[in-house]
């Protein structure tokens, strides 16, 4: 790797500092290899520490316009730096040391750092701190594509720790910590009515209390992977609205306030569908999985082998149409189905009891008895003496064409 120091470096304060700061910088990046992200490698590294100014800000503003057209590294060396309302251009890798750490500088509500209609660029081994400062958001990605925000950490960002909006694609969020940090923490939010961010992965971040709509959130999006991600002690795990093609594996969501995971829709979006969950553990959260909100269409969604165990009011509120297959529940009674089109197979509850939704009359199979009770008790609700809650397989109070579409989706399933 060829390390440049070139003429764009300040040198104005002490020299003897500056030289040991460049030492030291150099000597953590040899031990992390070489530098570079998306197949580029840049060879001209920028110490923001030799840059002068009234503020931090001012700083480090300075050494991000001293990015070249071919690219550069930005380093911002160990310590506390204050500084907001950063932009950085194309081919920038912004990377701190460790103990860099960038705090929000007192009432003032823009990010720390946007980029705009940029391309290959990456913010790497950084602390963000939002010292809660309301509505300060931490970084703004904006029409940008190939970027990657790789083994940062966030703390006390009270609105979007990391904000991705308008038209991006081909980028990673991956290895960040996040504490305290609420309003939809990680926030992929595409352009409304359309899927305009695609091809992204969220992988390996850890939140941790995100009391106030703290979760990863995934809006008009497509393509995009989100996996082995830890969610502790928010208010959702992961939120969805108008996606497709979204995997969502081996995900830990535990202790959230309110929903696990959601499906969220809404008039006017088009929908979203294709998605796969696999392998998530969604525990001691509010309610495990639900649609939550909006009535638009969904369709095409599978869960396979997840756990949804020790949920507060439900495991699965299954209030939209989807696939559960080999998944575990706490309970029979921590299953709630009130969509006619969903199909349940081969689920148990944690002691190995199958789960069979449709088995009115609980002999473990579907089939001509359990239409037979239903048929019997067609047109009951739920005031009527003859009411038997076991025929209520859609369970809305009502015995009616809808339980039997359910027992005849799943008519012939034995265990
Ligand atoms: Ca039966
Ligand atoms: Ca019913």
């Amino acid at each position: 790797m060829i390390i440049l120091l070139t003429s764009t470096v300040n040198t104005a304060n002490s020299p003897s500092d500056s030289c040991t700061l460049i030492h030291e910088d150099v000597h953590h990046l040899t031990l992390l290899g070489s530098i570079s992200h998306q197949n580029e490698s840049y060879d001209l590294i920028i110490n923001a520490s030799q840059y002068t100014g009234e503020t931090d800000g001012e700083r480090l503003q300075k050494a991000l316009d001293d990015v070249p057209p071919e690219g550069a590294v930005v380093l911002i060396s160990k310590g506390v730096w204050s500084a907001c309302n950063l932009t950085a251009k194309s081919k920038t890798v912004i990377m701190g040391t460790d103990g860099t750490i960038i705090k929000h500088p007192n009432n003032i509500e823009a990010p720390f750092i946007t980029f705009q209609n940029r391309s290959n660029f990456a913010i790497i081994n950084v602390t963000f701190d939002g010292q809660s400062v309301p509505e300060a958001s931490g970084i703004l990605i904006l029409g940008s594509k190939q970027f990657q925000i790789v083994n940062n950490t966030f703390v006390n960002l009270k609105r979007n720790a990391i904000r991705i909006s308008e038209n991006c694609e081909n980028f990673t969020i991956e290895n960040n910590m996040f504490l305290n940090c609420d309003n939809a923490t990680i926030c992929i939010f595409g352009s409304p009515g359309s899927r305009s961010i695609r091809s992204f992965t969220v992988a390996n971040n850890v939140l941790i209390n995100g009391s106030n709509n703290g979760k990863i959130g995934l809006a008009f999006a497509e393509n995009g992977t989100v996996i082995n991600n830890v969610v502790v002690s928010g208010e959702y795990g992961i939120g969805t609205r108008c996606v497709s093609n979204i995997l969502i594996k081996r995900n830990s969501i535990e202790n959230c306030s309110s929903y696990g995971i959601y499906l969220g829709t809404q008039l006017g979006d088009p929908g979203s569908n294709e998605i796969e969950m696999e392998e998530n553990y969604i525990a001691n959260c509010k309610v495990g999985i639900s649609r939550y909100y909006g009535s638009y269409s969904i369709y095409n969604v599978s869960l396979r082998n997840n756990y949804f165990v020790f949920n507060q009011l439900l495991d699965i509120y299954a209030d939209f149409p989807a696939t559960f297959i080999n998944n575990t529940i706490t309970s029979a009674e921590k299953l709630k189905i009130v969509n006619t089109a969903v199909k349940f197979i081969g689920n148990k509850d944690i002691n190995g009891q199958l789960v069979l939704p449709a088995d009115v009359n609980d002999d473990q199979k579907i089939d001509m008895w359990d239409i037979g009770i239903v048929a019997r008790l067609y047109g009951a609700s739920k005031e009527q003496v003859n009411w038997d809650s076991r025929a209520d397989v859609v369970e809305d109070g009502v015995i009616d064409m809808r339980d039997l579409a359910l027992i005849a989706i799943h008519y012939g399933v034995y265990a």
